[in-house]
């Protein structure tokens, strides 16, 4: 019956979708309340300061623990430090939008929901917007509608800074969908994809007919194809700000975005390696752009594995999708696709425990969303449709439905 819903500036699921899009409701700067919305008794409202790597690491263990799992609760993402550290602390974060709830007595955190500032176009509009990402409450308080309490609270601190449109995505059905994308998995290493529980067997299929569908090449294809290095970056911006342009619902990225996002720079990081980023050279002009980040999930009760290492196809772009040749673009990222399976398939991972056992650990699956121009080759590059779907959405302001969506750094 969303009872919290319905009392939100987002669109009915009644509504004519013939209303021109805009914003719902219009906020004034002056009534926005100064303190937070009193919590139960013996909770309380706290900024996490993630400069600071025991709040961090708070964050982490709450996540790890209590963030989202599939239906049968056999997996779970498995955050990492790291990884909050990049998705985060993008350009222009603020420490006031890293919201969390502690337990007055034993200090412990037990809820979390943040935000990051983002361009978004939509259609013909520019929003400045927050992401809104990572709410999550721990098991033992669930169902106990804090979850709008926490919701009200980062939109009153993103109203305080001026920003009142936001975008999320997730898993649950909520008034309304902007767009649905579906993930699709492409099994790197099947074997133990199928020992855990993630593959199945198709019927009438063989292990070894398996093996060999998702068999992965050894060497690339397209000359020129390279890592992405630290000069490519305004190219890179240029080139990705074109394609993005294209779609209807996509995100404006500044230079400092794309090297925050796409480039990894070991000279300058000490953490874990979140993002990889693969170019197409040409005559000294970057030509096709391809990117993947990391995120795990933990494996639920297994005897023999605990962890499944995810590539997660990101941000890309081709100058093909400007020739008006949709067979040349079609066999283009193909052949991207193709060539950036092979990379992350010699991406290796090394924890004490694969050097004592003298394995050489790599991606295990790649996933992608059926967003951009990922139709074209999802299936041809042996990626397979999953069960779960990702809905988006906009907070304060209507639109009419988009094909597609944005990047979310999140699964459901
Ligand atoms: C959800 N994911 O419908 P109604 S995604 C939005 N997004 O309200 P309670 C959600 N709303 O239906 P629980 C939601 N999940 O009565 C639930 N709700 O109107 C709504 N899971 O609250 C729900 N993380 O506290 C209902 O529920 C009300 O204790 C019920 O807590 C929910 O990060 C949750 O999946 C999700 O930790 C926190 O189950 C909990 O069950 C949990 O009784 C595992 O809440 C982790 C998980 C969600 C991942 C994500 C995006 C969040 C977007 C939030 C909306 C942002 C709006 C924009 C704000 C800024 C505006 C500006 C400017
Ligand atoms: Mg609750």
């Amino acid at each position: 019956s969303y009872k919290f819903w319905q009392t939100q500036p987002v669109p009915r699921f009644d509504e004519a979708t013939t209303k021109p899009d805009g914003e719902i409701k219009k906020v004034d700067p002056d009534k926005v309340p100064k303190e937070p919305r009193a919590l139960l008794a013996g909770f309380e409202w706290v900024t996490m300061d993630l400069e600071d790597s025991a709040e961090l690491t708070e964050v982490y263990e709450l996540l790890n623990g209590h963030y989202v799992e599939d239906d049968e609760a056999q997996f779970r993402l498995n955050y990492s430090a790291s990884f909050f550290n990049w998705a985060l602390k993008a350009p222009g974060w603020r420490k006031e939008w890293h919201v969390g709830v502690r337990a007055t007595k034993s200090r412990k955190l037990i809820a979390f929901i943040s935000a990051i500032p983002a361009q978004l176009k939509i259609r013909d509009n520019t929003l400045n917007t927050s992401e809104v990402n990572f709410l999550c409450i721990h098991k033992k308080l669930r169902s106990k509608r804090l979850a709008p309490i926490l919701i009200e609270e980062i939109t009153r601190r993103c109203h305080l800074v001026g920003v009142y449109q936001a975008i999320y995505t997730g898993g649950q059905i909520l008034p309304k969908p902007l767009s649905s994308c579906r993930y699709f998995h492409r099994a790197i290493n099947w074997n133990k994809l199928y020992e855990c529980g993630f593959a199945n067997l198709p019927i009438g299929s063989t292990i070894q007919r398996q093996l060999t569908r998702t068999f992965i090449a050894s060497s690339t294809s397209l000359p020129g194809f390279r890592a992405m290095e630290k000069k490519d970056i305004p190219a890179v911006h240029d080139l990705l700000s074109r394609y993005l342009n294209k779609f209807s619902l996509a995100p404006i990225f500044s230079q400092e975005e794309i090297a925050h996002w796409l480039f990894y720079d070991p000279k300058s990081s000490s953490d874990d390696r979140m993002v990889w980023g693969y170019v197409v050279e040409q005559d000294g002009a970057i030509t096709d752009l391809m990117t993947f980040y990391r995120l795990d999930s933990s494996i639920i009760g297994n005897q023999k594995y605990s962890n499944i290492k995810a590539a997660y196809l990101f941000y890309y772009a081709t100058e093909t999708a400007f020739s008006n040749d949709d067979k040349l673009l079609k066999e283009r990222l193909n052949a991207l696709t193709f060539d950036t399976l092979v990379m992350a398939k010699k991406v290796r991972f090394l924890s004490p425990m694969a050097l004592y056992l003298q394995l050489q650990l790599s991606f295990d699956v790649c996933n992608a969303l059926t967003l951009l121009d990922n139709p074209l080759f999802l299936e041809r590059q042996r990626f397979s449709p999953g069960d779960s779907q990702l809905h988006y959405y906009l907070y304060n302001y209507r639109a009419a439905p988009v094909p597609g969506g944005i990047n979310p750094k999140n699964d459901v």
